[in-house]
């Protein structure tokens, strides 16, 4: 076994590899870009190696540098991961020729596996089923049209070079045949400089199944099972599962042959996946075989209790694999969803910036974690948008769907967009609850999956103006404590006054929608009235940082995380991002962020909350005016500095007194 292996990859699958090889005791090295250098593979692994600039070509994918850092460490395999060069030929190569193993299948099965036609006669040979089609070398339009009508419509047209949905055309019936033929073959040539195409019959409303393998160097080969991965978006995987729903045993021993047979038929060693389209009635017929470890390789793991990347690394270093066929069982039910940092209501953009906040679920023998990022992270413009994998297992089917959707209402992320709601909706949407998948899912549900105009429940504003209260409460308790006068009752947040009891305006925005919530005080708690309702409520932080709200009545724990003026409101399994706005926010009579903030109308200072001299973000509540018998927050312009506040506690201003001497930060 390998004494120190290289990580050729970043992110969460760097991280999981780094996992495995500290278990097994073995050392491990990363590699890392700029961008990276305080990345979490970087912390995590024994030693690392900066191999360049950000971007992947000058870096991750520069062989020689992977190589050198290899060498230079004294790694004696590298583990490429998934994705930049882990089916990469030439690396493999390059591996070799340096005397260090590659975790990875032969180069030749590399290239066996490269080009679809190729690889679609390799499966022919072994008896893998292929989709009823021509897949031969003949390309004359005519001869094409004759096999196309043997076929029978619908037929889909494929460039043989192509992939991942590229270069295919459905054709529905013989007179569009031609054309459609020659603009696939115009596409092919420029796309993958080759014009030559493939015939199939069109499989309607397929589904994804793949077949994870594994082979040894003694000629061992088993199947660990299948994957569904049929709900997929633009040819991405959104979520998958393991075991596939609805696969009887048989199919599944047939399909698992089918995969050993491929594997077999190029000398596979290592982890593989065969991928099959599979008809609605279960038929399935071979699509294409991945030589690598793929993303969602954690529900195989689930479900059959094992570490596929020790596997990997015992095979790397010539062991046999641990079991046998027979020895492998299937238990349980596991799903992954892929959380992104992207935003689906602008089209899946991706969304770069800071993880302000990142709160993952507690991780379990049922929940399960596989992330490259921490808190403060940023999310790179560089490299794929991915926040984490979120794994889970169960009993059954539809407990892991349960599990799944409170683990993702359990994920908090605050700092970039992210489908965290998007892939709750999808769990919950009844298509994917029922099984009822194929690779069309997500476009069937679109209504349910975007809803539009969806109005937030009452008690999200709630929560968000009872987070305001109590926060106000908590900064005036701390300015209390922190004034000569720490006993003063204008600390008091309770809402005496000398002229009867005062209220509070809660303004608050989401997305266009403006709304006020109107606070009076009752002893402890609050009467918040809104949406014509009037609700008794109470809040207090609890040690973990959580809100432990009465909702008139109803307790419940939620989250509210400030970030500027933002308020995300976790409540239910969902998220709310609130935009806490003050009437009396005034950017100073400067009409500037610079110099002072100027009381916009007569009242009393009632609260100096920020501290003089201290650093504060846009939107921290610096001081609270009274006026109009209601309590008014005056907030900071900008970040900066407060330098003075010209007022005391207690004190008469007129309008457009100067309150608060307040730097904001140069841009
Ligand atoms: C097909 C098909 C229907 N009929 N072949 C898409 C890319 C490549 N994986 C093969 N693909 C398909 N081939 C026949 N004869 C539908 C697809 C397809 C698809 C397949 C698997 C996963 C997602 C998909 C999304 C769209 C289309």
């Amino acid at each position: 076994m390998f004494n120190k292996i290289l990580i050729a990859n970043r992110g969460e699958i760097a991280c999981r590899v780094i996992k495995t090889a500290r278990r097994m005791g073995i050392r491990t090295v990363a590699v890392y870009s700029e961008a990276d250098a305080g990345a979490r593979h970087v912390r995590l692994a024994d030693e690392a190696v900066c191999i360049g600039a950000p971007p992947p070509r000058e870096s991750y994918l520069v062989v020689d540098k992977i190589i050198g850092a290899a060498l230079a460490t004294g790694a004696q395999a590298i583990h490429p991961g998934y994705g930049f060069l882990s089916e990469n030929e030439e690396f493999a190569e390059a591996c070799a020729k340096n005397g260090i193993a590659f975790v990875g299948p032969p180069v030749s099965a590399i290239r066996a596996m490269g080009l679809k036609s190729e690889s679609k006669k390799l499966m022919e040979t072994a008896g893998v089923p292929l989709t009823p089609g021509y897949h031969g070398d003949n390309q004359d339009a005519g001869f094409l049209r004759q096999q196309a009508d043997a076929i029978g419509y619908p037929v889909l047209i494929k460039a043989s070079a192509g992939g991942g949905g590229k270069g295919m055309r459905a054709v529905w019936k013989g007179e569009d045949f031609a054309e459609a033929l020659a603009s696939c073959q115009r596409e092919a040539k420029s796309s993958f400089g080759d014009q030559h195409v493939l015939i199939e019959k069109y499989l309607q409303r397929p589904r994804h199944i793949e077949s994870q393998v594994f082979g040894d160097s003694h000629g061992n080969c088993v199947y660990l099972f299948e994957r569904d991965c049929s709900v997929q978006r633009r040819h991405q995987k959104v979520l998958e599962e393991a075991p596939a729903p609805g696969m009887t045993p048989e199919r599944r021993a047939a399909m698992g042959k089918a995969a050993v047979d491929a594997a077999q038929a190029v000398g596979y060693v290592g982890a593989g996946t065969v991928e099959f389209i599979v008809n609605q009635d279960g038929t399935f017929y071979f699509m294409e075989m991945n030589t690598r470890l793929q993303v969602e390789h954690p529900v195989t793991e689930m479900i059959t209790g094992l570490d596929l990347v020790e596997w990997q690394l015992k095979v790397a270093a010539g062991e046999p694999l641990p079991l046998a066929q027979e020895q492998l069982r299937i238990h349980g039910h596991a799903l992954e969803a892929r959380i992104y940092a992207e935003d689906p209501d602008k089209g899946f953009l991706p969304s770069i910036g800071k993880l302000i906040h990142l709160a993952p679920p507690a991780e379990t023998l049922n929940v399960r974690v596989d992330t490259g990022v921490e808190q403060d992270d940023e999310i790179s413009p560089h490299y794929d948008p991915m926040i984490a994998k979120l794994i889970v297992w169960d009993e059954s089917r539809e407990r892991a769907l349960a599990r799944m959707l409170q683990a993702l209402a359990d994920y908090r992320v605050v700092g970039v967009s992210n489908n965290i709601g998007f892939l709750s909706r999808l769990v919950a949407c009844p298509a994917f609850a029922q099984a009822d998948l194929d690779t069309g899912l997500i476009e069937r549900e679109r209504g349910f999956l975007f809803p539009e105009g969806a109005q937030p429940p009452a008690e999200a504003w709630l929560v968000a103006a009872l987070a305001e209260l109590v926060r106000d409460r908590q900064y005036a308790a701390a300015e209390a404590v922190a004034s000569r006068d720490p006993h003063s009752p204008w600390h008091a947040r309770d809402g005496w006054r000398l002229n009867g009891m005062t209220r509070r305006e809660i303004r608050l925005r989401l997305d266009e929608t403006e709304r006020t919530v109107n606070a009076g005080y009752a002893g402890d708690g609050f009467v918040l009235e809104f949406d014509g309702q009037t609700t008794l409520a109470a809040a207090r932080f609890t040690d973990a940082g959580e809100l432990r709200v009465d909702l008139g009545g109803r307790r419940i724990n939620v989250t509210v995380v400030s970030a500027n003026e933002k308020r995300h409101v976790f409540i239910d399994g969902l998220c709310f991002v609130f935009a806490a706005i003050d009437p009396l926010f005034h950017a100073g009579s400067g009409g500037g962020a610079e110099g002072g903030l100027t009381a916009p109308m007569p009242g009393k200072v009632i609260a100096l909350i920020a501290p003089v001299g201290s650093k504060v973000e846009k939107g921290t509540p610096l001081l609270i005016l009274e006026a109009m018998k209601m309590e008014h927050t005056i907030a900071a312009p900008a970040a900066g500095t407060v330098k003075a506040f010209h007022f005391t506690v207690g004190e008469q201003v007129s309008d457009g007194a100067e309150l608060v001497e307040f730097e904001a930060e140069k841009n």
